[in-house]
Formats: structure tokens, sequence, C-alpha cells
């Protein structure tokens, strides 16, 4: 394939670079592209060294595969341009998310929407890593309402978020000094920011409802009761979120341990004996969601539980789920 990663130098640009190569996604031709401020600069990859170009929408690559890891501005501005040229596109941002023609993919649970689609929407991370463990439980229990608090790491910032944090850990820690903040609404260090993204009139930030939003669209649940408080957390990158579900179904916590433990995408970490439960230390770099804390609700009773989930922001929150969406396009598409 000839594949093109746009944005290859932001946090979740590398991280499908890097996944391309470790999962031997067949890759004939790599390009690279960014912005002016880094053309030029030649970087290696599982593929080889490579020099970062500037896209020129005069004239638009020759791609089978455009992996995009941009600003939703840009990729309402080329992603279709991209698909003109012959290429499928897989978009990370939230440009296309919502809308009727495109497929909005967690191949874990829809992957059959993105067959034939030459534009996918790649979720919002808080709703990919959710769904991973939702969409098993619904399967065998019936969601009826899904209530989530997030606790984002900085990374859904991208680097400069990441960038932010670490300086900012030194500024407190090192040198005595009151951290900066730009990329954050406030300091994150020592912090919680229930705050991520805009406020929208019914007192909801908008990431907030992307995961509404998104949820519903990616299991096909359009009417699912769900709602989510966001909070931003002074963690590197791996999302964590607390989920009570009401269900259709009896569901016990062993039966639903049964569920995810077989759950493609999932890993059981359930073990509170032993102090094994879902955390970003151990969630970080890692392929699978992991889900635990697993217990029966003590307000829904046998229709409900509570658990954790937590996931690697830049992996399956975004490049992971990205290529496994590629990895589940028809060849003859992407050829
Ligand atoms: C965050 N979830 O943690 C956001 C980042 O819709 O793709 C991803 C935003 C998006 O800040």
């Amino acid at each position: 394939m000839r594949v093109g990663v746009f944005g290859a130098t932001g946090a979740v640009g590398k991280e499908l670079v890097q996944v391309l190569g470790d999962r031997g996604y067949p890759v004939a031709e790599l390009r690279l592209f960014a912005s002016t401020r880094s053309a030029g600069t030649r970087i290696p990859t599982p593929f080889g060294e490579k020099t970062i170009e500037v896209y020129d929408p005069a004239s638009p690559p020759k791609l089978d595969l455009a992996l995009l890891a941009v600003s939703g501005d840009w990729s309402k501005a080329h992603a279709r341009q991209l698909v003109a040229a012959g290429a499928v596109v897989v978009d990370n941002s939230s440009a296309f998310r919502l809308e009727d023609d495109v497929p909005l993919v967690v191949p874990e649970v829809n992957a059959a929407a993105a067959q034939g689609a030459r534009l996918i929407a790649n979720p919002n991370c808080t709703t990919a890593i959710l769904a991973v463990a939702l969409a098993p439980l619904h399967a065998e229990f019936g969601l009826k309402r899904v209530i989530v608090s997030t606790y984002q790491a900085s990374s859904g910032a991208g680097a400069e978020g990441m960038e932010e944090l670490e300086a900012g850990l030194k500024e407190l820690l090192v040198n005595g000094t009151q951290p900066r903040n730009s990329v954050f609404r406030h300091p994150l260090p020592m912090n919680l920011i229930p705050h991520i993204d805009s406020f929208q009139p019914n007192g909801y930030t908008r990431e907030e409802m992307k995961v509404t939003w998104e949820t519903r669209k990616i299991m096909g649940l359009p009417d699912l009761p769900i709602s989510c408080t966001a909070v931003r957390v002074p963690t590197l990158r791996a999302h964590a979120e607390a989920v009570t579900i009401e269900t259709e179904r009896a569901v016990t916590p062993e039966a639903a341990r049964r569920v995810l433990a077989t759950a493609p995408g999932v890993k059981l970490a359930d073990d509170v004996e032993n102090a094994v439960y879902p955390m970003p230390l151990t969630a970080s770099g890692r392929y699978d969601v992991e889900a635990g804390r697993i217990r029966q609700s003590l307000v829904f009773g046998d229709h409900g539980l509570d658990f954790f989930v937590c996931g690697d922001q830049l992996l399956k929150g975004a490049a992971l789920n990205a290529v496994q969406i590629a990895e589940a396009l028809p060849a003859e598409l992407v050829a």
C-alpha cells in the first residue's frame, strides 16, 4: 500500500507510524506530511528514514490509504480531496464523525460499517476506549442507561499537552515555582480540571457531548441515555473512565467478567485481592483496554454494574483504532 500519514510529527501521528510498523501493515511506500515548520526534517521510521513533506492541495499525492491526525479544519478542507485523488481516508478529527454518509468505527464494535466507505471517521479517544467495553456488555445484557466519569490524560491535548504537564511538574517539584499553563485552562500538576473542550448551551462540555453522540452512533443506539463528566487529570497518556450501567436483563459481576474476559480489545484486570485493576500505569503503551473494579450497582441492583476502564489514549484512543480500521478494509479497496 502507498500510505500517507498527515500530522506525522504530532503525538498521534508518531504513534500511527509506529503502529503501522508494529502490526506489519503492508506498507510499500510511506509518506509523512506535516506543517512547514517540520518540512524537510528526516525522521527514522520502521520503514526506513523518511523526509517530512508539506501537503500541496494543487497536486494531491497518489495514496491508497491516508491516515489523518490533523485538525478538524484541515480535515474538512482536504479529506474529500484526498478521497477524490484515490485514497481511502481514515480521519482522526471530529470533522466528519456525525455525518450520515461517514461511518464512525471502532472495529471491535462495528467493523462492518466501514465496508465500502472511502472516508471513515475515527472516534474521540474517550469514546473508543469506552465502546470496546460497553459493546460486549450490551450484546449480553442490553444497555438501558450509561453514566460515565472520565479521568483524561494530558496526551488528549497532544504533544503540547504532555510537554506542559511534564514542564509544569518540573517547575513545581524541582524549581519550586508555580507551573505555567497555556494548553490547559489551569495548571494541571496537582490539579484536576473538569473542563475539556468548550462548554455547550446545556452545560456539558463538547468532550462530554462527543461521548454521548459518538457512542450512540458507533453502537447503533441513537436513543441510548448516556451522560458524561469529563475531567483532565495529571497523567501522561492513558484515559480512565468510571462507568455505571443499567441493563435490560439481569447482570452479575461474575457474568460481566466472563463476557469481558473474552471480549476483543479488552483485558480483564479485576483481581482486587491482589490490587489488580485498570490504571494508567498498566494501560499505557498497551493495545487492549483494561476493565475491572466490576461490582453490582448499589443504585440499579441486579440490573446494573459499576466498573472502571483504562486505555492508552494515543493507541486505542487514536492511532491503533485508525490502523485497525485500515486492516478491516477489503484489500481491493485500498489497493
Ligand atoms: C481529550 N478526548 O482528551 C480529547 C482529545 O475529539 O478527537 C481528542 C479530541 C477528539 O482532550
